[in-house]
């Protein structure tokens, strides 16, 4: 069925706007409309402020007993965030024991790892055993992860801002394989949540994730900030939040202020209640973190101080205790479950507005630290834990029981607790959806170049995506589960062909005003909900962000997605932090960084990529190849998009060249290209030299490599299409060999086996030369490698290979001082 047919679970509407009129793709948002706004009742309200008092007990004491029960073998601090979790317990109750439904997806501030635990625990998805592995090899990880975690983890998060970002990008994707019919239309849209911690709001990335939001029209994304005004170091400036709030407005985003809960308001309706909240409004943040951490008596001598003398005030202030006081002065909206869920259900009441919560609270509430600046990392000591145990009615012996300490029947807790919508199952496979692997045609098209004509892997991979594009015979189904996308950068990166075939995705159907009025341009950019690139503004860590989110969707949406995104290789780097997040939580996409390298010559100067490859090396789950040829770039986004489907897969990221090289007639065979390298001449037995290239240079090589020959004919001459995966391979045999599992030599032993042992090597890659230096260690050979290790000099290829010493002379000059005698 062609896509622009599929079902769509929405209707259209017409709406206008200044830039005339387009129509709009409604989602039906089949999400069980939100009650109306009622109070809740005074039974719920117990059982919501047990687990209340339930999640802070047990998210401190899984951090005390990590710390101070659980033996400590090195004597290195645990860890964890006591302040942090209690800052944000009356919101994660109000949230999943009443607001949040089992198709919404949530990413959960790093800190609060422990009460998003505790909340699993409590509805009988996480066990009892594991609370206490917290931070323990193979336990729970510091910050929630969806690899190490389990299913009940939508989002990773630990790099702060990188989660809050990523739901604005989840629900992009979401709305995405809807308007495409890729899910079932009768599945619930979800709404996407993060809870943020108010110091994340400092990270670039929120804002360059607002404003694409705001581009795409983001919905049904909601932020709610744990408003502490507390970071790690210090206590927040008092006058940012207004900025943020303005900044949240401007890109259309609803902003709802939780400052006061039900008893600071009754108050402050009581007569001399308004000079109260004029005082409290006026309050540094500082002192009123201090006054939190003395507590009442310190509140007490505050206030008489300063408002003494005014009308009423006293009469609001002597009948209380200190605690009362002290109560009374810290009832942040934050902190009252009421306020919260009254909020949250008038939003959700409202439609599907992108809303930021900000919510007040004090960072360690009702711990001994309560609002102490330094309290970020601050545990309770054994004295202080013993003393809140008591406080929290907790026996000895009887830690870990869900209800103990609880003034209510047991029963009645756990009929609450099953009766939760976020309970209930979304699939049968539980929150971790599944979807089938797409099947992918058994050869790519490999681009036909005309004999002297010339072609870059750049050039290549616009071609193969393109005939992909027309979704003729086998690549039919495939065409209908790629999805590219590039940030700002889609016709520089030889993606325009593709999107000429597939569209642009918007989901609201806009006309191409050069293409209607006849002006001619390579580029037809009409968008729509059917359309299949995303397109980006320039910021990279909206595309690794964006990658991330479509390379779960298999997972978080049940459609499977084939995310393919481009960028120029050297801003791999910009958006890094993003992409090792987005390969953390094994994110499937493929990567293509183009151009690359000193190769791009006049273009480069700034533009030129030298670590990439290294880092390629380096980073856990993304295999990195750079192919020199076009059958090469065939073989391996063949067996990228196999790859990433594979439960033992991994993301794939294609280093590109925008330099032409002429076309070799052969043959391949696609394992050698997929393992790493393949023998283009291969070295006859025990030769003493051979030439390896990588990507571009190849020409170089080649010619080094006919000269050598005529002194040297033994010289072999290997391509290298992958140091990450030669690397790798050669690291699990090592591996295997210490387990004592013997087994097969990897793939790179194998290649170098025919040389000499102590024989030379000389390599050159368009990168840094790090990258091959580590092959004189798999059988004792030498190397001398060649590639680029200072940065940022423009000119043409000559000039910039002869002065990075990656010409056919400095090739040949590195064999001959492989042939000297030692
Ligand atoms: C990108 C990044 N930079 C720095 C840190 C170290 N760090 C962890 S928490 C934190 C401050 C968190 O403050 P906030 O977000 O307000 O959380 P809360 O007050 O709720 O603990 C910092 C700087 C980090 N985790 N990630
Ligand atoms: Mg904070």
């Amino acid at each position: 069925m062609p896509l622009a047919a599929a079902p769509v679970a929405g209707h259209i509407r017409t709406e206008r706007a200044a830039g005339g009129e387009f129509e709009v793709n409604v989602l039906t948002d089949t999400t069980p409309a939100a009650p109306p706004v009622e109070t809740l009742g005074a039974e719920q309200l117990r059982l919501l402020h047990a687990l209340e008092r339930k999640l802070l007990w047990l998210s401190a004491w899984m951090i005390h007993h990590a710390n101070h029960v659980r033996p400590n073998r090195d004597g290195l601090k645990v860890g964890g965030h006591q302040a942090s979790c209690a800052s944000v317990i009356s919101i994660m109750t109000a949230l999943y024991f009443e607001i949040l439904r089992p198709e919404d997806r949530v990413a959960v501030k790093p800190h609060a790892g422990p009460v998003f635990h505790a909340i699993n625990y409590l509805l009988g998805r996480q066990s009892r055993e594991k609370l206490a592995t917290l931070r323990q090899f193979s336990g729970i990880q510091s910050y929630p992860s969806r690899v190490k975690d389990g299913p009940e983890v939508d989002f990773s998060t630990g790099s702060v801002g990188l989660g809050v970002a990523l739901t604005s990008f989840g629900s992009l994707v979401q709305d995405y394989v809807r308007l495409h019919g890729l899910v079932p239309a009768e599945r619930p849209a979800g709404r996407h949540v993060a809870i943020v911690g108010d110091a994340e709001l400092d990270e670039g990335n929120i804002y360059e994730a607002l404003l694409e939001g705001w581009k795409h029209d983001v919905r049904n994304v909601w932020w709610i900030v744990d408003y502490n005004r507390q970071s790690l170091d210090s206590v927040v400036s008092d006058r940012l939040f207004g900025r943020i709030e303005g900044l949240f407005r401007d890109m259309g985003w609803n902003v709802v202020t939780l400052k006061y809960g039900r008893k600071l308001q009754a108050a402050f309706a009581r007569e001399g209640g308004e000079h109260l909240r004029r005082w409290i409004d006026d309050c540094p943040n500082s002192l009123y973190s201090a006054l939190t951490f003395q507590g009442g008596a310190a509140w007490r001598n505050a206030l008489l101080a300063e408002l003494g003398r005014e009308e009423g005030v006293r009469a609001i202030i002597d009948p209380l205790s200190d605690d009362e006081l002290s109560a009374l002065m810290t009832n942040l909206g934050g902190h009252d479950i009421e306020t919260l869920i009254e909020a949250f259900r008038a939003q959700a009441a409202e439609g599907d507005q992108p809303t930021c919560f900000i919510a007040y609270t004090i960072k360690g509430m009702g711990l001994p630290f309560a609002g102490h600046k330094d309290n970020h990392a601050g545990l309770m000591t054994k004295e202080q834990m013993a003393g809140f145990k008591r406080e929290m009615g907790i026996r000895d012996g009887h830690e870990w029981d869900p209800f103990e300490g609880l003034d209510l029947p047991e029963a009645a807790l756990q009929g609450f607790l099953a009766s939760v919508p976020f309970a209930r199952r979304l699939a049968p496979e539980g929150r971790a959806l599944a979807a089938p692997a797409v099947p992918v045609p058994t050869a790519f098209p490999v681009p036909k170049v005309p004999a002297g004509r010339k072609l870059s892997t750049q050039a290549a991979f616009g071609d193969i995506l393109a005939e992909l594009g027309r979704g003729q015979g086998e690549a039919a189904e495939i065409a209908r589960h790629i999805v590219t996308t590039s940030p700002d950068v889609t016709v520089s990166t030889n993606l325009g062909p593709w999107v000429n075939r597939r569209g642009i995705f918007d989901r609201h159907r806009k006309n191409d005003v050069f293409r209607d009025a006849k002006l001619a341009s390579a580029q037809r950019w009409g968008m729509s909900p059917d359309g299949q690139h995303i397109e980006l503004g320039i910021a990279e860590q909206n595309l690794f962000l964006l990658l991330t989110a479509l390379g779960l969707s298999h997972s978080l949406y049940g459609a499977r997605l084939l995310p393919v995104g481009t960028v120029y290789d050297p801003f791999v780097n910009r958006g890094l932090d993003a992409l090792i997040y987005g390969c953390y939580q094994d994110a499937r996409f493929m990567l293509i960084g183009t151009p690359s390298g000193v190769s791009l010559a006049p273009e480069g100067g700034q533009h030129q990529s030298v670590n990439t490859p290294v880092l390629g090396i380096a980073q856990d789950r993304l295999a990195s190849f750079e192919p020199a040829f076009a059958d090469e770039v065939a073989v391996l986004m063949r067996w990228g998009f196999e790859h990433m489907q594979k439960p033992d897969g991994s993301s794939v990221w294609l280093r590109l060249s925008t330099r032409g090289l002429e076309q070799p007639a052969r043959s391949l065979d696609p394992a050698a290209v997929v393992a790493g390298g393949y023998w283009v001449v291969p070295p006859a037995p025990g030769a003493r030299l051979a030439i390896a290239y990588q990507g571009p240079v190849a020409p170089e090589a080649f010619a080094a490599f006919e000269e050598v020959r005529e002194e040297v004919p033994e010289t072999g001459l290997l391509a290298i299409t992958s140091p990450d995966r030669l690397h790798a391979g050669w690291l699990e045999a090592r591996r295997r060999a210490r387990a004592g599992q013997g087994g097969a030599p990897s793939w790179i032993e194998r290649l170098l086996a025919p040389l000499a042992p102590g024989a030379g090597l000389v390599t050159v890659l368009d990168g840094h030369p790090a990258a091959h230096a580590w092959l004189g260690a798999v059988r004792g050979q030498r190397v001398a490698p060649l590639g680029v290790d200072r940065f940022g000099q423009s000119g043409d290829l000559p000039d910039l290979y002869r002065a990075y010493g990656l010409d056919t002379e400095a090739i040949l000059d590195a064999c001959a001082q492989m042939l000297l005698p030692a």
